[in-house]
């Protein structure tokens, strides 16, 4: 097998030394580690499909991998799998300025293709902050979220066109990029947040927006997060350059200061913090300043005139998971409820946590706009599933979903029965019997082992 893959990929692009693997083999938080039975590197697409025939016809399981930042074990082995490394996919073509679109391998980082797009003054739709290793192709399969939803959507609404090789090496290549386009079931939104389980995707054709330079940020304290979230619906009506609305609590805020040495924000402890940004063609610093004037239950605010006081602002939050992983090896949970739903959900969060692990400490930040916490759980001990459990049953009693934006990976499969009714599940099993007859790809990933 060893051999067959180094003749398809090259000999220096099949890695077995366990030194060598063992980047590839723990993910970025250190809670999922497998050991695989080698890593293979391909070169293109051909070279996907040859790998994927090769593992098909010797029935070899494959684990794909894109950037490892994924949250959710998703792209890590559980145990003598092929790794499919895309990273060398990383080709990206030029701006197509007519559609306002992009071609781009599945192993570009965020970062080079948001500069890329910058290059020729477009921007792309989605941020987040892996962004410096976090792939294309890692965000396609996870449809990831990020910090920009609010504006321009989820990974999926930028996508549209894919290449990707089935199980049995076949290819689907959809990238003509067509913007309306009915004709039959909407593959390339099926394949966008499979998580790897349906196909392996290679490339993607993606939706271009105007680059808006002029940014404006705010830092507001609020008395509660009923009031935080209560002044969204004025935000988005008085604010069409909104662009993100983050939350966080002092929880975290302290941890990000005790982590990275910042100061305090404001002289006083608030019960919930939210962070805005507007992004216009012109300055929106007084538009913002207006509208954040006179909100019920705002305690102190501060908004950010210069660049480097915008990113010491993004710093409180953006910091939250390095300074969250810098304590501890956390329990990760990625939810969202109905915006109505927040207050409840965060009111609710502490006791519950508490019942489950006394000694726990829950660590709550996210994407306001979207409903969506992100539920950081530290010194859960031995208590991680009943925590798990407990989080993800108050979430799914609010018509919530167990996975918002980092998809549902192996940490959270054997919960999917939460979010989704037998009839859902029979559903998605259907469709992978359909692409992944023999459970070639991602195993144990998304649906749980039957
Ligand atoms: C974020 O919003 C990411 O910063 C990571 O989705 C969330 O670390 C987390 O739980
Ligand atoms: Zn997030």
């Amino acid at each position: 097998m060893i051999d067959a893959l180094r003749a398809l990929v090259g000999h220096e692009h099949v890695l077995v030394d366990s030194d060598v693997k063992a980047s590839f083999e723990t993910d970025w938080t250190g809670r999922f580690t497998g050991a695989s039975q080698c890593v293979v590197r391909p070169a293109d697409t051909t070279q996907v499909a040859d790998v994927l025939r090769l593992c098909s016809a010797e029935g070899a399981q494959v684990v794909v991998q894109g950037g490892n930042t994924g949250l959710v074990g998703g792209s890590v082995p559980t145990g003598g799998e092929v790794l499919l490394s895309l990273t060398r996919l990383d080709e990206l073509g030029p701006v197509d300025v007519a559609s306002a679109q992009v071609t781009a391998g599945a192993g570009v980082t965020l970062a080079s293709l948001q500069a890329h797009a910058r290059s020729s003054d477009v921007e792309f739709g989605v941020d987040l902050a892996a962004r410096e290793s976090a792939t294309v192709g890692g965000l396609v399969a996870t449809n990831a979220g990020g910090i920009r939803v609010l504006r321009y959507g989820s990974m999926r609404a930028q996508v549209v066109g894919l290449e990707a090789v089935l199980a049995d090496g076949s290819v689907m290549s959809r990238m003509a990029g067509l913007a309306k386009d009915g004709t039959g079931y909407d593959l390339v939104g099926l394949l966008s947040g499979s998580e790897g389980t349906l196909a392996v995707v290679t490339a993607a054709r993606l939706r271009l927006w105007p680059r808006l330079t002029s940014r404006a940020v705010a830092l507001l304290a609020f008395d509660s997060t009923a009031s935080a979230v209560s002044v969204l619906p004025a935000l988005r009506a008085s604010l069409p350059s909104l662009s993100a609305a983050e939350l966080f609590y002092s929880s975290g805020l302290s941890l990000v200061r005790k982590h990275r040495g910042l100061p305090a924000p404001f002289p006083a402890e608030h019960a919930a913090y939210l962070l805005l940004e507007c992004i216009d063609r012109t300055d929106p610093f007084d538009e913002l300043a207006e509208a954040v004037g006179g909100m019920a239950g705002l305690m102190d605010a501060t908004v950010a005139v210069d660049a480097a006081g915008q990113r010491a602002l993004w710093a409180y939050r953006e910091s939250h998971t390095e300074s969250i992983s810098a304590e501890g090896v956390p329990i990760k949970l990625d939810v969202a409820v109905p915006v109505a739903c927040l207050p409840e959900l965060v009111d609710a969060l502490g006791p519950a946590i508490a019942a489950a692990c006394p000694e726990a400490r829950p660590i709550v930040f996210g994407h306001v706009n979207e409903g969506n916490l992100h539920v950081n759980v530290l010194d859960a001990l031995d208590r991680h599933d009943e925590v798990t459990t407990v989080v993800l049953s108050l979430v799914a009693s609010m018509s919530g979903t167990i996975s918002s934006e980092h998809g549902v990976g192996r940490a959270k499969a054997p919960w999917l029965g939460l979010s989704r009714s037998p009839v859902e599940v029979d559903a998605m099993r259907a469709v992978k019997h359909a692409f992944d007859p023999a459970g070639v790809l991602n195993p144990g990933v998304l649906l749980p082992a039957l």
